[in-house]
């Protein structure tokens, strides 16, 4: 039987995306969407039951007991593949930092165009912790010198990485212990391709025991740099007000997408757009200026510390296209689909690729220099302004939502203690008083194979209720902010009443936006913070808190969960599970699949699992957080415990005729 059509809906839960894909269907164009539907999944290499790494295979290994050409087992497959995930994810991630390293060389040696120090405090704290002299320094010597040491940890051959220092004390001797320091960044990345190659490392055990090291090289190592050096040149974010989703793009203005990772380019682009010389171009051209909107992470990056819109996530960036009304998608690295090309030839979307490292066929190619920026990014939006008269039929789905991002670390602590007492010790106690049950990082991508954002959003709100606080990364986190969860009032009304009165209290929405995918970083250094405030244990594994990547598709966001789980953490991902292995396999030693969970846990305190029924995701992780709470020897969480006082009574008491609000507050008179 013909398998049945999928509705818009069905793909996803989004308005402005179910607009676009009955657009794209009324002009018979494909999708991320439809071509998901059409192409079957592939059981044996979804499971990770392919080898395909030589030229001996590929050898798929379908039956419980049978091994590949060469000998190679289930376990050592599924292992292999798992490393070079882990290993490609990293080497983005940390490519990207790199890039920024270099960037601050260049900035600091005045040779950056439009590039300049913007926080200094950020600056001397990363110094500080790098070994680098601070006093009596002016802020380009010491770049210039955390510049050097942060180059340097990508060639380092011997040692640890510097900032591993940063993690809890007793994080990093156990680290020591189990032999998973990092030594350098790409020496850890270069040691996972050969140690998979044929006929090299085959202790699934062993393997995977690299898997760690390499990911700590990303989350610790590289994507820490990128963090830090973003917000050292274009400043350490804080909350501002931003808009999300396709209803983001103007009918009136050059709408300029910006897609892709890197902020070294967007930022220099909405710089460029502010500029009296590019609103007179696009006036002359007859539009009312140009308006930017990202996508990916590269829209957090610039929506966080610009506040510029964030047209949407990953699944976005075709359907921005179809709208018909983008003059030019801007990509650089990372996440950027193939299939924007071809689909950009049915309107006048002209696709621009930046990045040395990136080129697609068809596309233009304008590469990126940091030392040339700013007359770059003018000769970009010019191309684009240019292309405005070529506009056809425009749909934009009057689709979008406020939200408030910009939740660094360093804006965590103050906001809970302000500027002289800044400090976790609130957040401590709520947890320590049961008014927050825990902490939930909900991260990662989009995945078609899913309904658009419904996971990433369900979980959310679930959360939300049981008086768990949510902290956002990457696309997840502007999933949320298209369904309004990043607005303070608008989360409020779904949160249990310990919560509610905590950031009624503070001041904050229950669901913080952190950042990029680079910064999950920024989540454990608050995790790290946590341990250092007290109360919650001497290590991030005692802390009642979890990850989850419910719609995850990419090899940065195993990264990100290995290096999570070797941190401490219970990491949940959604969807299918790239290890699942035969169904009928009833024998092996290592079983990859629990060893990640149990094996890992039992090493590191963490675990990474697989669930893909999303109620079970919810129960697993409230397991989880009572479990460390119990282990603590906190309170039992009770719903019902708190919200008897603060914004909540007072907005009962205001619903409530005069004389009854007078006998509530003062008893009866009689
Ligand atoms: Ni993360 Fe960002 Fe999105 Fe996934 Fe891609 S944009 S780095 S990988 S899809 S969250």
């Amino acid at each position: 039987m013909a398998k049945e059509k999928k509705s818009p809906g069905q793909f996803s839960i989004d308005p402005a995306a179910q607009q676009m894909l009955i657009r794209a269907e009324s002009l018979g164009i494909g999708t991320a969407f439809t071509r998901a539907e059409a192409m079957p999944a592939c059981n044996i290499g979804s499971a990770g039951m392919c080898c395909k790494m030589c030229g001996m295979g590929p050898c798929r290994l379908t039956k419980d007991g049978s091994v590949g050409v060469c000998g190679a087992t289930i376990d050592t497959i599924q292992a292999r593949n798992f490393v070079r995930m882990v290993a490609a994810g990293s080497a983005a991630h940390s490519d990207h930092g790199r890039d920024m390293a270099f960037l601050l060389k260049a900035v600091a040696e005045g040779e950056a165009e439009g590039y300049s120090i913007r926080d200094v405090a950020k600056l001397r704290m990363a110094a500080a912790k790098s070994g680098v002299p601070i006093e009596k320094r002016s802020p380009t010597e010491i770049a210039n010198d955390l510049a050097d040491v942060y180059i340097a940890q990508f060639g380092q051959q011997r040692g640890e990485l510097i900032p591993i220092r940063r993690a809890p004390e007793k994080r990093q001797k156990l680290w020591r212990e189990k032999g998973v320091v990092p030594r350098g960044v790409d020496r850890e990345t270069v040691e996972a391709l050969h140690r998979t190659h044929i006929g090299d490392d085959q202790d699934p055990v062993h393997l995977l025991q690299h898997a760690v090291r390499t990911a700590l090289a990303d989350g610790w190592g590289g994507s820490m740099i990128a963090t830090d050096v973003a917000d050292i040149v274009f400043g350490t974010p804080a909350p501002v007000v931003g808009q999300a989703n396709l209803g983001t793009l103007k009918a009136d203005m050059v709408n300029v997408v910006i897609h892709g990772h890197e902020p070294i380019l967007s930022e220099m682009i909405v710089a460029a757009s502010q500029t009296p010389e590019i609103i007179e171009y696009a006036k002359a051209a007859g539009a009312n200026g140009v308006n930017l909107a990202g996508i990916c992470c590269t829209a957090n990056e610039i929506l966080m510390r610009q506040g510029v819109p964030a047209a949407g996530n990953f699944l976005h960036q075709e359907l921005a296209i179809l709208t018909g009304a983008v003059e030019a998608m801007v990509v650089d690295v990372q996440c950027i689909m193939q299939a924007l090309v071809g689909l950009a030839e049915n309107f006048h979307t002209k696709v621009i690729t930046t990045s040395a490292k990136v080129k697609l066929k068809g596309a233009t190619h304008m590469e990126f220099d940091e030392h040339h920026a700013m007359t770059i990014a003018k000769d970009i939006l010019k191309v684009a302004i240019d292309n405005f008269k070529n506009r056809g039929t425009v749909e934009i789905p009057q689709v979008v939502e406020d939200l408030v991002p910009g939740f660094s670390h360093e804006y965590i602590n103050y906001m809970l203690g302000g500027s002289y007492r800044a400090s976790f010790r609130p957040l401590n106690d709520a947890i320590m008083s049961g008014r927050i049950r825990g902490v939930a990082a909900i991260v990662g991508c989009n995945n078609p194979r899913s309904q658009q954002d419904y996971l990433h959003t369900h979980v959310t709100r679930e959360r939300l209720k049981q008086d768990v606080l949510v902290v956002e990364t990457g696309c997840g986190a502007i999933a949320s902010a298209k369904l309004g969860l990043l607005l303070g009032e608008a989360g409020l009304d779904q949160c249990g009443a310990g919560l509610r009165e905590i950031c009624e209290t503070v001041g904050i929405p229950p669901v913080l936006h952190m950042g990029s995918c680079v910064d999950n970083t920024r989540i454990l250094t608050v995790l790290t913070q946590m341990v250092e405030e007290g109360g919650l244990g001497d290590d991030i594994d005692q802390i009642p808190a979890v990850g989850l990547a419910p719609e995850w598709m990419s090899e940065k966001a195993l990264a990100i969960g290995t290096y999570c789980v070797a941190s401490g953490a219970y990491v949940i991902f959604g969807g299918s599970s790239p290890l699942e292995g035969m169904p009928d396999k009833v024998s092996g030693s290592a079983d990859v699949l629990s060893y990640i969970s149990e094996g890992w846990e039992a090493l590191y305190g963490g675990k990474l699992e697989f669930i893909e029924d999303p109620d079970k995701m919810v129960v697993a992780t409230l397991e989880h957080i009572d479990k460390k709470r119990a282990a603590l020897g906190l309170p039992e969480w009770k719903a019902d415990k708190f919200g008897r006082s603060g914004d909540k009574r007072m907005n009962e008491l205001e619903a409530l005729p005069l004389e009854a609000k007078f006998e509530a507050v003062y008893g009866s008179v009689n």
